[in-house]
């Protein structure tokens, strides 16, 4: 009898006492960098989604090193951030120690699991040895001209009185109080990402993402082609600018929408007639998120500007001006021509303010909705009849360019980076500002900028990060001029640490550089990145972006972090929901280790369904891969010795290490694990298996569960630990079968099947097909044109 914890416990304390899966930085082997998404280690413990895509990376690392390779697969902590500083002040301890507390109880759980991680390597980006290097990188940009201080209209709960991510303020209300979230402007640090918009979305031509996450980063930086036009304002030298990607609708405009944030309306405050109206409107505005003002489908809104028209350049036409929350300020011009035959919102909004809409392209019914299919250009002079859109716009542009009213305009929706919060659970920016010099850059060898011990992390009463209250923190003196200065008090964003701790790994206690030049070259690209799909757009941006930035800037000698990046499907409670305290459907790792083993959680959670996939959990699942992992246990009854597999079962060997060999690269975990299942069921036919046999069962189990397969192969003496062997490699020639039945077809249709051997002829072949008695029946009385043989798939045969 095996005791399952035990021998969890016995082959977990082995693995790390002896280093069992630490990389080396120089070797002889070929490399392979596998990379999971660094957890965030949260109050609540591990997830048995985080067990789902660590153990599918531990599979594929576990095997690749025992194909020869210098495997890489770290792990460490991305941990700050709000729920650690709330968690913080709730329990009024220091947020480092709650931190430490979760770090402890993450690791024993990851631990608890088997998986390979290379524990050497461990760190957090709390650490200030880490942070250092994070604020080193931050002066980079700093000194390159990349990072700047901006007023933003940030999400801003007035009860927290904090700063709130576009995600944590969905539908408009705080996520943590449900107080209606208001927009603040603060004035925030920024890193120009979007001057980088352009090399994002070439550099994904270097990279082997998988197609949706490839999508999703397309989505994301949202590049569109198209113009800015020039609006004159009625009665003044004054131009209104718009971006748009249909100049062909321009004859189609009826009026334009100004953002209720629009800075014409400043400009204009003597003119406009109905101010009071207008100034009512922009403060509504502030009240909504632009999760909210973005809604497709939502009432339209706004105010016309009385007292002032825009005039069309083409046209001449006079235009009325309204301001609507629609629009948004952060993107184009802040400033829309509307076209409402053409544009389903513009359309709903000319509805209810009764203005008129035109048609311009042929092919829709105004009455009904906005086209937005092609069509024949009609009612515009200069276009008219044209087809081709790409043309029409063409000429639109040419035309504007001529008369200087405007020019072709590529726009990104990807913004620049928004990198400060006024948050105490953070790396510290580390700048200074000093009254006579400016903003300055804390020396390097000044550097971490280090987080005081206070014990006060409550926000302060007008949002100002915690920092700001500690004045022996802030007070400090100007690096330039010696003079009185002060810190910066804002701290970077979770995404900071996030975006460059795959480099750390490959050199983790350096404390001279970042990473060494030799680790990085030797480490190259992370080969292989697994995360989930939440994170394909922003922290894969970030990263992308920070790295591409450090290639710039010579200290990266790749453009690109990233080879391949996979995102795995989420593990749902056995409800078909998202697993969430509130439902009750919460599965905890813990629980099922202790009733089955962890080799039993691997697994099942292998074998659950398609790994790109959303599943739900199951318990009779879980179960069943205990029977399964007993069954193998069992087989050790019937082992004799002989160092070569069963003539009965030489051939099933060959093509299931074929199958699991090439399964675990392609990430068909489950079909893996089946084609082991039909294995086993070979093998229950046998009353003996070799020692080879055992050995081979045991080892193509191995990388799904390590621990019960190493114990099984020590206690049967079978060899050395599967870990430290090679892969078991199969004979092609012996994976094909000797027969296979092939279809036979008579004019197209199948009307038979026969047997065929492998060094049949194709001679052979017909033979077999002719005499074939249900093949006979489709021939009586008809002549045979042709006898087509495909061999090994199909044989043809053509009647007349
Ligand atoms: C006229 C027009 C006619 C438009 C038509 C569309 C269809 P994308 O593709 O997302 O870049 N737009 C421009 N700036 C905006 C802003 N700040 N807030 C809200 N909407 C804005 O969308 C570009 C189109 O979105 C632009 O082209 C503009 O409407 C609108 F048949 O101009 B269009
Ligand atoms: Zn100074």
């Amino acid at each position: 009898m095996i005791n399952i914890r035990e021998t969890e416990q016995k082959w977990q304390k082995h693995w790390l006492e002896n280093h069992t899966f630490s990389a080396s930085n120089q070797s002889e082997k070929e490399k392979y960098y596998y990379l999971i998404e660094f957890p965030y280690p949260s109050g609540s413990g591990l997830h048995v989604g985080h067990c789902r895509s660590h153990v599918a990376l531990d599979v594929m690392a576990r095997k690749k090193r025992m194909m020869g390779y210098n495997v890489l697969f770290p792990i460490g902590w991305d941990a700050f951030g709000a729920p650690a500083e709330q968690y913080a002040v709730k329990n009024k301890i220091h947020p480092k120690k709650a931190v430490e507390e979760n770090i402890r109880t993450f690791k024993a759980q990851v631990q608890s699991m088997g998986t390979s991680f290379e524990w050497d390597r461990e760190f957090s980006t709390t650490d200030p040895d880490y942070y250092k290097w994070t604020q080193w990188q931050f002066l980079k940009f700093f000194e390159a001209g990349l990072a700047y201080k901006a007023e933003k209209n940030i999400n801003w709960c007035p009860t927290c009185k904090t700063g709130l991510s576009n995600e944590d303020s969905s539908g408009g209300v705080c996520e943590r109080c449900g107080t209606p979230v208001v927009q603040k402007s603060k004035a925030q640090w920024m890193l120009k990402m979007q001057s980088y918009a352009e090399q994002l979305l070439e550099g994904l031509d270097d990279t082997h993402f998988q197609e949706k996450i490839k999508l999703a980063q397309v989505n994301w930086i949202g590049k569109s082609v198209g113009a800015e036009i020039d609006f004159a304002i009625a009665g003044t030298d004054e131009k209104l600018r718009v971006f748009t990607t249909r100049p062909d609708t321009i004859y189609g405009v009826t009026f334009m929408v100004l953002a209720p944030e629009h800075p014409m309306i400043e400009t204009y405050q003597e003119r406009i007639t109905n101010l009071d109206e207008v100034r009512s409107y922009q403060h509504e505005a502030t009240h909504k998120s632009e999760f909210e003002r973005t809604q497709l489908n939502k009432d339209k809104t706004g105010v016309e500007i009385k007292g002032l028209k825009a005039l069309n350049p083409v046209s001449g036409e006079e235009l009325p001006i309204f301001i609507s929350d629609y629009v948004m300020m952060g993107y184009g011009t802040g400033a829309i021509m509307a076209v409402p035959g053409h544009d389903q919102r513009d359309w709903e909004f000319a509805r209810k303010f009764n203005v008129p809409i035109v048609e311009v392209i042929a092919g829709g019914d105004m009455d009904k909705e906005a086209y937005s299919g092609d069509g024949a250009s009609v009612n515009s002079p200069l276009i008219n009849g044209i087809t081709d859109r790409k043309e029409a716009i063409g000429r639109i542009v040419d035309h504007l360019v001529e008369h200087r009213t405007g020019e072709a305009k590529v726009n990104y929706k990807l913004q620049d980076w928004v990198f400060s919060r006024q948050r105490f659970w953070g790396e510290p920016i580390p700048l200074i500002y000093c009254d006579s010099c400016g903003w300055q850059s804390v020396p390097y060898d000044q550097l971490p900028v280090e987080l005081p011990e206070i014990v006060e992390y409550e926000p302060t009463e007008d949002g100002e990060s915690p920092l700001a209250n500690i004045d022996s923190w802030v007070n400090t003196t100007c690096p330039h001029c010696g003079g009185s200065a002060r810190r910066e008090t804002d701290t970077m964003p979770n995404w900071a640490g996030s975006s460059w701790y795959f480099l750390r790994y490959m050199d983790p206690k350096n404390d001279q550089e970042f990473v060494s030049r030799e680790a990085m070259n030797y480490w190259g690209k992370v080969d292989w990145y697994n995360g989930g799909m939440e994170h394909a757009t922003r922290h894969l941006l970030y990263a992308r972006f920070w790295n591409q930035f450090l290639y710039n800037e010579g200290l990266v000698p790749y453009k690109e972090p990233f080879n391949v990046r996979v995102a795995h499907g989420m593990v749902l409670g056995s409800d078909g929901e998202k697993m969430s305290k509130s439902k009750g459907n919460v599965i905890n790792p813990d629980d099922i280790i202790r009733q089955y083993g962890a080799d039993t959680l691997r697994c099942y959670i292998m074998f659950m369904g398609d790994y790109e996939k959303e599943v739900s959990w199951n318990d009779h699942g879980v179960a069943g891969s205990r029977r399964f992992l007993d069954r193998i246990v069992k087989v050790g009854d019937k082992v004799r010795d002989g160092q070569s597999y069963s003539p009965a079962l030489e051939k099933t060997y060959h093509k299931t290490i074929k199958k699991v060999t090439r399964d675990i690269d392609e990430m068909k975990f489950n079909t893996a694990i089946a084609s082991l299942m039909i294995l086993m069921n070979e093998i229950d036919e046998q009353s003996t298996v070799t020692r080879k046999d055992y050995r081979t069962l045991l080892h193509l189990l191995n990388p799904f569960c390590p621990h019960l397969t190493e114990e099984l192969n020590e206690q049967f003496s079978l060899g050395e630990e599967l870990s430290q062997s090679a892969w078991p490699t199969y004979d092609e020639a012996k994976t094909i079968d000797q027969e296979k039945e092939i279809a036979i077809q008579v004019n197209g249709k199948v009307r038979s099947t026969i047997l065929v051997h492998l060094d049949d002829t194709e001679e052979a072949i017909k033979a077999k097909t002719l005499e074939d008695e249900k093949v006979q029946k489709f021939l009586e009385g008809k002549t045979v044109v042709k006898v087509i043989v495909i061999k090994g798939k199909i044989v043809n045969i053509v009647v007349k």
